[in-house]
């Protein structure tokens, strides 16, 4: 408390203080009723209460108030662990130009088990405020994805998600510990000095008395942890081992934690009565088989235990990582000693030269009790080495590191990428530009850009304040709207034929002018859609929740909507089939969640050629989302503003962040006085 407040002072910390009731819903409540069981998988434990959901909103709000009092653009954060998991979005969306990172320190569950959680989407979200996550294992990270596809529907690249118009990444970072710091102790340790603590000759008794060896459990009073099945397991190694009475002892060190929460005053209660059946059973005059101690203890005395134990048994049924493992093995200076770890706490993936055992088949843990005691000391060492490498090389300090050097390239990318973002000062030129010229082309592309993605395309509907938008911009005298779709005509022409636009439907294949008719680009054959449908058929019947959008002289088969792996899964398939049946004549396009077939002379960079050269413009504006709206920007020269819509790979030199952001701009566009520059000169979109 003393070093806290002297911090305090110095000002390198800021306490943000949480009252009783905040603590009480947030802390004990939300965090360690709800959060705290649901990803250790007790779903049965778990409980949701919307009051202390919103206490836990509010704290959140609170720690990320204090945050942004301090940060400045350009800054990085670090957000620790499960208490603050909406902290994220709720500092990017104030300021979006500090680099935020996430660590979580507990597992992230499964798919299945993470469903459940009633407010799942608000939570993902929050942490998607991040600009990079890490998880202790490949695990946790990869159960992350599966959420963030399945219930967010987000498209994930590799460890890389999209999430509005930025680039997230995930990755495992397994915490590691301060080795020098425990070797250093246990170097110091080994001898009984004057100094020496009661604690340690207190086992250097029993170890000399008996010839007894020493079996160590450390951890919170938790009922993750698997204290009850680990004395199970002892109790049934001395039932079936009776030559080890009076030789060997489990030293149980129970650390008190959240007592306030009544899952754990019961699991108390439990140990108390196990360990008090089995030294009921098995003590002697001069043997009380488990030594128990459920309190904290000095650092000192925790070296006593990590140096004088044979073996020790960390058997968690659910862990994130797990130190007290690593600690264990780095004060094994001399390398003996053996390490019982379970296969369900993060460190096992880093650790498997301990014995890795299931924490919940007793019989296998106490059977590894007799493997450990009897370990030959070869053997021992062999496996120490190369554990203790592994921990003393990835260290506490490279973790850290590890993390934070990743946060500065993620922040230094984005700061150097050749797109650049729509600043406020890049918007006030491009509309200065607009204003200035007198024939203006504005390149439209409609989903993604105009408006949001839906699974039912035909959902997909313009509003009426869209459409009041792009009236008003093709009011604008000189500037020609034209609308840029791979839709069919037939829903371009039922939306959008009352409106002064141009129309340009099927990427080209179809082409309307203001108050004219619809032509077809000339010459193309459509047999080939008879050969290739029954492919797309097959594909869909086998894949639920895909489906064929059928155009005039093109098909699209969507799996928005279908299980997002087995989408992909089927999708890369598909590909393959139809690239070995394509004819030179067509061109398979591989779009946002769409592949889509259509002649290759049909093209919206080859229809944005063909209006272009219609007129002489002096400013020409193109937005779009999706790989289909490439071609356009490649087909334009330097001088136009290509925009993409959604930060990803691009020939467009600008992007914004989502579709809104680029409606809020054409909105300022449509308030541009022509003859004056005045009015554009406070409107800001970047931020909004
Ligand atoms: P914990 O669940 O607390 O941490 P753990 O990783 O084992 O679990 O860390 C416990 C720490 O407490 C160790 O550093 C240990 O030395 C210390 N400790 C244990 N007994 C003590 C005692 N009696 N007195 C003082 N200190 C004691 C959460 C997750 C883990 C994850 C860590 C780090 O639940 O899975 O490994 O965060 O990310």
């Amino acid at each position: 408390k003393n070093q806290i407040n002297k911090n305090l002072e110095k000002n390198q910390f800021r306490a943000v203080f949480l009252n009783e009731v905040e603590l009480d819903n947030f802390y004990f409540g939300f965090s360690n009723k709800c959060l705290w069981p649901l990803f250790h998988y007790f779903i049965e434990i778990h409980k949701f209460d919307i009051n202390q959901w919103e206490s836990y909103k509010q704290v959140n709000q609170k720690f990320a108030d204090e945050v942004l009092k301090v940060v400045e653009e350009g800054d990085k954060v670090w957000i620790h662990d499960y208490q603050l998991l909406l902290c994220p979005q709720i500092i990017k969306d104030i300021n979006p130009d500090v680099t935020v990172g996430f660590f979580l320190h507990i597992p992230f569950p499964s798919f299945e088990i993470f469903r459940i959680f009633a407010k799942r989407e608000e939570l993902l979200t929050g942490m998607l405020g991040s600009d990079l996550i890490g998880f202790h294992t490949y695990d946790y990270e990869r159960h992350f994805l599966s959420s963030v596809k399945r219930i967010l529907n987000l498209e994930v690249n590799f460890n890389i998600i999209l999430y509005q118009g930025r680039e997230i990444v995930v990755n495992t970072f397994p915490m590691g510990i301060d080795f020098k710091k425990f070797e250093d102790a246990a170097k110091s340790n080994l001898r009984i000095s004057p100094g020496s603590s009661d604690l340690k000759r207190q086992i250097n008794t029993h170890k000399l008395t008996n010839e007894g060896k020493l079996i160590l459990s450390i951890d919170r009073l938790d009922y993750t942890k698997g204290v009850l099945n680990r004395l199970l397991a002892f109790e049934r190694f001395l039932d079936t081992n009776p030559e080890y009475h009076d030789k060997i002892r489990l030293v149980m060190l129970a650390v008190p934690s959240r007592s306030k929460v009544s899952q754990y005053k019961i699991l108390k209660r439990q140990t108390d009565e196990v360990v008090g059946r089995i030294n009921g059973k098995f003590a002697s005059v001069n043997w009380t088989p488990v030594w128990y101690y459920y309190r904290s203890m000095p650092f000192e005395n925790l070296i006593d235990l990590y140096v004088s134990s044979d073996v020790a048994m960390i058997t968690p049924l659910r862990d994130g990582m797990n130190l007290v493992a690593k600690e264990y093995l780095s004060t094994r200076i001399n390398n003996d000693g053996v390490l019982i770890l379970s296969e369900l706490a993060g460190a096992s993936k880093e650790l498997p030269q301990a014995i890795l055992v299931n924490p919940f088949d007793i019989e296998q843990l106490s059977k590894s009790i007799k493997t450990a005691l009897e370990m030959p000391l070869k053997e021992q060492k062999q496996r120490n080495l190369i554990l203790r490498n592994r921990i003393k090389r990835y260290d506490i300090k490279k973790w850290s590191s590890n993390f934070v050097n990743t946060l500065d390239e993620i922040s230094n990318k984005e700061s150097s990428s050749k797109v650049k973002l729509v600043t406020t000062s890049i918007s006030s030129r491009i509309l200065e530009s607009y204003q200035k010229s007198k024939k203006r082309l504005l390149l439209l592309d409609y989903d993604g850009t105009l408006v949001g993605f839906n699974d039912n395309p035909d959902n997909v509907i313009p509003s009426k304040a869209l459409l009041k938008l792009l009236n008003n911009l093709s009011n604008h005298d000189g500037t020609d709207v034209v609308i840029m779709s791979g839709r069919p005509y037939s829903f371009l022409e039922k939306y959008f034929s009352n409106l002064n636009l141009i129309l340009v439907a099927e990427h080209g294949l179809y082409f309307k002018e203001i108050a004219s008719e619809w032509q077809e680009k000339k010459g193309l054959s459509r047999e080939w859609i008879e050969h290739l449908l029954p492919v797309l058929n097959t594909f869909t019947d086998n894949t639920p929740g895909t489906f064929i959008e059928h155009k005039t002289n093109s098909l699209s088969w969507h799996y928005r909507k279908a299980d997002p792996e087995l989408g992909i899964k089927r999708s890369v398939e598909l590909k393959t089939v139809l690239k070995s049946l394509l004819p030179n004549n067509l061109t398979l396009m591989d779009g946002n969640k769409v592949l889509e077939l259509i002649p290759s002379n049909i093209n919206k960079g080859v229809s944005a050629l063909d209006l272009i050269n219609q007129k002489k413009y002096d400013f020409c504006l193109a937005a779009g989302d999706d790989i289909t709206d490439e071609s356009m920007f490649m087909s334009l020269n330097s001088k136009s503003f290509k925009i993409k819509i959604g930060k990803k790979k691009t020939a467009a030199k600008f992007y914004m962040r989502n579709f809104t952001q680029f409606l809020d701009f054409l909105e300022s566009i449509t308030q541009i006085d022509i003859k004056s520059l005045e009015s554009i000169k406070d409107l800001d979109v970047s931020k909004k």
